[in-house]
């Protein structure tokens, strides 16, 4: 039983307590968002998900979102109420929250996939050792910590009922998610993230979703005072998935991944168990379409870890005179080969959840553009005038006497403070149809068709600029051993090299092993145009210099002409022990401004590879054990072999 809020208000129901959503109540709930008809006559499956979760959370209140600007205008204004947002009013509806600062990023370490079988979900790691693939936990176990947290988590609160289709509203490679959710401030910024309203309930009629529950585990009247008015649970944090059941369960985080369920959660962890059942592929990577000077036009997906450069590679100005960038996606592609071999993707989001800082004129001037309106900042800091500063934009504010308040409350925080001013992992939310380089294909529901894969992190060191897979397994190899400095975008620190296997270790629904074996399996599929695989690293250091050898952003440009020509076959590339990598003076450098270091960017230091393989060996032989497929073994030996052999 559950109560429906302001019942006294509905004088139509006889006794406080009733059983059953009234249609008559939704409607009357949601009024200020003049919900569509339709809306009150919820499928008797979303009906009965509804009901079933209100009656474990206990919502004073439900509310039907129908995504309308009305509806997201009340929601602002009732955050603002509440101290959760404030506007920065130097923009057109802008708005700024500091969280807690117990909750800033994705927590991998309480992040949990639920299966009978351990091992469908993760490798099982050597003796002694503690597997790092991914957190399983057992039904009952779960379901434990679930009936711990749950009952009653939403009282005082209202529960939001989200309607959320991943991809474009139906595009045979979509898919709908309801989220239920506590907080205002999640609903406003799936609304940004997804296709969300009343639009998608119409398009679901009966058929099923993905379950998603969402709590910031702080039923009202909370016990202590909120920090930031950012209600949070970070002690009792869990981010659970329950593939069996098309579900996932957050409780206790309202930030980013935690809790904006239809992103990690859905399209890449239950994503990579549908996609593997169904013959398809559910990537952490971004989409560019890229247009060379003849007009000959591209598509790119790029894999690279967390804050490692997809959204600034895929909104990039290229330097390279002639080129165009379009945009597809900046973070998840959905892939599928079509009834003609040819790999075809989709971006599952509708908007972008950044990372702000080091966002600029200079780095990223389409993200720039698109931050200026309708979008969410989330701990950045702001200016006395209204707007948002972050480490990147020091050019706006030098010489200039404007007062900043960092995102942790230091209203006389200056260039000189020794804390940064935002939050590294502080990000802009916005909608994906602003930014002025979207490819006139984004929204495509057949999806854009793929010429190459692209895999990269931040390797400071022995790792060139790019380089090219001999085929397609030996690109599996690659993609599997992927390794990159830790970054602020989840709970880890320092800056030590991590395996981050297809930038995906965050991320994957099911085991790694058998994830491999899936990717593997598409070549002995007839039929199937499979795509070149590179390497690229935009952050090599010179050994003596420690300063970056690439310039990267725009100029990165130069690397994807240099893919695409070896996409078209071209006789640019060089064989080297780890794969192809650009012929001298193939790398277009025109108008380069700068003084390259080329022989150091490209150089493949036998010593530096060989330790590489004893590590890759090492992580294999730990972490995946015995579900490493034979053919991964045989990639890394056939490396290894290419080292010792070399000069
Ligand atoms: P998630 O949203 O966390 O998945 O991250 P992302 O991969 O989209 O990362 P993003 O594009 O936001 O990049 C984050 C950081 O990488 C920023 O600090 C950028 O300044 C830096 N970065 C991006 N591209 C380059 C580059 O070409 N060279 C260098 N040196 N830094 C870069
Ligand atoms: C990432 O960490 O890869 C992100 C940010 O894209 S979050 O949505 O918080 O996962
Ligand atoms: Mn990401």
């Amino acid at each position: 039983m559950y109560l429906i809020q302001r019942l006294s208000t509905y004088s139509h129901h006889s006794t406080p307590v009733v059983s059953q959503i009234c249609n008559s109540c939704i409607r009357s709930l949601s009024a200020y968002a003049v919900p569509k008809e339709n809306i009150s006559q919820l499928s008797s499956k979303v009906k009965s998900y509804v009901e079933e979760k209100a009656k474990i959370c206990e919502p004073s209140d439900i509310h039907i979102c129908d995504g309308s600007d009305k509806e997201n205008n009340y929601l602002l204004g009732l955050m603002q109420k509440q101290g959760i947002v404030e506007p920065l009013p130097k923009y057109e509806n802008c708005w700024l929250t500091q969280t807690d600062p117990a909750d800033v990023a994705r927590v991998e370490s309480l992040t949990f996939i639920s299966t009978h079988n351990k091992r469908d979900t993760i490798p099982t790691p050597k003796d002694g050792i503690k597997g790092t693939l991914g957190n399983w936990m057992s039904p009952e176990d779960l379901n434990n910590a679930l009936n711990e947290r749950l009952p009653g988590c939403m009282k005082g609160r209202t529960m939001y009922v989200i309607p959320f289709s991943m991809g474009p509203i139906g595009s045979p490679l979509s898919k709908i998610g309801i989220q239920l959710t506590d907080s205002p401030y999640v609903v406003a910024s799936m609304r940004i993230m997804t296709r969300m309203g009343a639009n998608v309930l119409e398009r679901l009629q009966n058929d099923e979703f993905i379950k998603c529950l969402h709590s910031v585990g702080q039923p009202l009247p909370m016990k202590t005072q909120p920090i930031n008015n950012w209600p949070c649970n970070p002690s009792k944090t869990i981010v659970a998935h329950i593939p069996e059941n098309n579900e996932i369960c957050s409780f206790g985080s309202g930030y980013g991944g935690n809790s904006l369920l239809g992103k990690k959660c859905f399209a890449l962890r239950l994503g990579s168990i549908l996609a593997k059942r169904e013959g398809w592929l559910a990537e952490h990577m971004l989409i560019l379409g890229i247009t060379n000077p003849e007009g000959v036009k591209k598509y790119i997906v790029a894999a690279f870890p967390s804050a490692c450069g997809k959204t600034n590679l895929a909104m990039m100005t290229p330097t390279l005179p002639g080129y165009k960038v379009e945009c597809v996606g900046d973070d998840i592609a959905w892939m599928k080969f079509d009834e003609n071999g040819i790999l075809r993707a989709i971006n599952p989001e509708n908007g972008f959840f950044g990372v702000a800082p080091g966002t600029s004129e200079k780095t990223n001037p389409n993200a720039m553009k698109t931050i200026q309106k309708n979008t969410l900042f989330t701990n950045v800091a702001k200016t006395a005038d209204g707007g948002f500063y972050w480490e990147g934009l020091e050019h706006h504010i030098k010489g200039k006497n404007i007062g900043i308040t960092s995102w942790l409350g230091d209203s006389n925080w200056t260039l000189d403070s020794d804390k940064p001013s935002s939050h590294p992992n502080s990000r802009f939310c916005t909608p994906a149809k602003q930014c002025p380089i979207m490819d006139p294909a984004w929204e495509d529901p057949k999806g854009v068709p793929i010429s190459a894969i692209v895999f990269g992190g931040r390797r400071p060191k022995g790792v060139p600029l790019v380089y090219e897979s001999f085929n397609w397994r030996h690109g599996v190899l690659i993609g599997a051993a992927l390794r990159s400095e830790a970054t602020a975008a989840a709970e880890h620190k320092g800056k030590v090299i991590m395996h981050d296997p297809f930038a995906m270790r965050p991320f994957f629904g099911y085991n790694f092993g058998h994830y491999l074996q899936h990717w593997l399996n598409f070549e002995k599929k007839s039929n199937t145009k499979l795509p070149k695989i590179f390497h690229v690293n935009w952050f090599r250091k010179g050994e003596t210099s420690g300063q970056f050898l690439w310039p990267g952003f725009g100029e990165n440009s130069r690397v994807l002409d240099w893919i695409c020509k070896r996409v078209d076959g071209q006789d640019v590339a060089q064989e080297t022990p780890i794969g192809f990598t650009p012929k001298k003076g193939t790398i277009n450098t025109e108008g380069l401004n700068e003084n390259i270091d080329f022989e150091e960017l490209f150089s493949v230091p036998k010593d530096f590879w060989l330790e590489e393989c004893d590590r890759i060996r090492n992580y294999f032989t730990e972490q995946v054990n015995n579900d490493v497929p034979d053919e991964v073994w045989n990639q890394l030996k056939q490396l290894q072999q290419r080292l010792q052999q070399h000069k």
